[in-house]
């Protein structure tokens, strides 16, 4: 820990981050189309969710009314000015602005939604930070057009970045473009692929090569965003969004150092291409070597020069670890021969095993820093957990105060002992919301409490945890001073 007087930079962003899937509800309010988030049923620690292909009776979808944040945004962000906030990330729903995807003129009054709550955050003297996509892609895009592996998609991504861009040049200047984009390498599975991606594979297709080129479309789909952004407002900050689980090698056997190396390119290779503007060559020598056609034009590949991020936007919640050693058991891995991922004995897991480790923050803070120095942006970590209302009232949630009390003092060290420029920090799900994963409501991440539960029955009435009353003043002293 350290000491009074050595503090965060003066305008350091600490605020909170949701998603707008994860948090509005209205799914079919003001005109909103259905997107990908709304065809997702809710699941739990052990049962996945499910992606049905319309919206079944029998099924409980749990972003249909999420927290309600649609109609409670001004009671909400009240919370977040009492809290301190600075600056608050979502994003926009992309169907409620083109509620198909493909229509010809923006719907207004899904417009108008985001001109009320942006207005809202900085008459509270919040700075909005805003993702465009992040899981919200039209639900007709995949009907109609097969997702993301579809070109026309750059086209309507584009159309929809540049209408939000020109109508909100005023009232943001933070945004990232494709929220977590290289979640969907790490498996291919289909929960991933369906949120970054909307594709559902057939079974004729190398879930591989399919990834690649959407991942790729969704590149140049980016990188025409920023260029186009740029003009509309010259002093827009505008990122990408990378989840990052570092991944460590098991044993010092170069074996396994290697195969850690290859995991991370498959992290890297996006944050390669928004920041380099060009394609790495592990990335062109693996599609040679698989015999993998990814198509992209001349044109494409000048756009991906011209339209590079100026800071990169990262989710940290956990590490991983790989091996090659024979006598230990894992999930093996396509990248290197016979590795396999691996839990690390050293580190703890969260309920859902997800395996805490703050000091891996310092570190691929320090990594990502050193290979493209940019500004960073951590807009996304926190601790997912049960939570208990006692007698009283009130909810102690000590273990979510450690939680964030070690990961801002490995962000302290990384600004303060290895020079990494560090621009803010939101933590996730600031309030109660809807998780990604599983569906649940219980899963909390909230320094606000949420009244509902995983089946949907609630009062949906506010309620400060004990954390909110750390964070305020961790944010009044700007960092933690003990
Ligand atoms: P939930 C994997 C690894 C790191 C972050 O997740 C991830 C994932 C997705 O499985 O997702 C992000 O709610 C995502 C958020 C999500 C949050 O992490 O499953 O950007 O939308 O809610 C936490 O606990």
């Amino acid at each position: 820990m350290y000491n009074e007087g050595e503090k965060f930079p003066d305008d350091f962003l600490w605020g909170g981050a949701v998603s707008a899937h994860q948090v509005e509800g209205g799914y079919k309010s003001g005109g909103k189309g259905l997107s990908i988030a709304d065809l997702l049923t809710a699941g739990n620690q052990t049962t996945p969710r499910i992606i049905t292909k319309a919206i079944e009776k029998d099924h409980y979808y749990p972003n249909h009314e999420a927290i309600d944040f649609y109609n409670r945004y001004k009671e909400d962000i009240k919370l977040f000015k009492e809290l301190g906030l600075k600056s608050f990330r979502t994003s926009i729903n992309w169907s409620r602005i083109f509620p198909n995807g493909d229509d010809a003129s923006p719907n207004e009054e899904g417009l108008a939604f985001y001109d009320d709550l942006f207005d809202e955050l900085l008459a509270n003297g919040i700075e909005p930070v805003i993702t465009l996509s992040h899981f919200e892609i039209p639900h007709n895009l995949y009907v109609s057009y097969g997702g993301f592996k579809n070109k026309k998609l750059i086209d309507f991504f584009v159309r929809y970045a540049e209408t939000v861009m020109r109508r909100y040049k005023d009232k943001v200047k933070y945004w990232m473009t494709f929220n977590e984009i290289n979640n969907q390498m790490d498996n291919f599975d289909e929960l991933h692929v369906w949120t970054n991606s909307a594709i559902l594979f057939e079974e004729e297709e190398n879930k591989e090569e399919i990834t690649i080129q959407a991942s790729m479309n969704e590149l140049i789909a980016s990188a025409k965003a920023i260029k186009i952004g740029k003009e509309i407002n010259p002093d827009f900050q505008i990122g990408c969004m990378m989840a990052y689980v570092p991944i460590y090698p098991y044993s010092c056997s170069p074996h396994d150092m290697l195969s850690a190396n290859k995991m991370m390119e498959r992290r890297f290779f996006y944050n390669d291409i928004h920041v380099r503007g060009e394609i790495p060559s592990y990335a062109l020598k693996m599609w040679e070597k698989k015999e993998f056609n990814i198509e992209y034009s001349q044109d494409e590949l000048s756009d991906l020069k011209q339209g590079t991020v100026d800071y990169i936007g990262l989710s940290y919640y956990m590490s991983g670890a790989v091996t090659t050693l024979p006598d230990k058991r894992g999930h093996s891995i396509r990248d290197y021969p016979k590795a396999m991922t691996i839990s690390n004995p050293h580190l703890q897991s969260n309920d859902w095993g997800w395996q805490i480790d703050p000091k891996g923050l310092r570190y691929i803070l320090s990594q990502v820093y050193q290979r493209y120095n940019k500004p960073l942006f951590i807009v996304e970590n926190g601790m997912g957990a049960y939570d208990k209302v006692e007698k009283d009232g009130k909810i102690y949630d000590d273990y979510r105060v450690d939680y964030l009390e070690e990961h801002i003092s490995e962000m302290y060290q990384a600004i303060n002992e290895d020079g990494v420029e560090l621009i803010g920090y939101t933590p996730w799900g600031i309030i109660d919301i809807v998780s990604f994963g599983s569906g649940e409501m219980e899963k909390r991440y909230g320094l606000i409490y949420v009244d509902k539960d995983n089946q949907g029955n609630g009062s949906l009435e506010r309620r400060k945890k004990e954390s909110f009353y750390w964070y305020q003043t961790v944010i009044e002293q700007n960092g933690l001073i003990i």
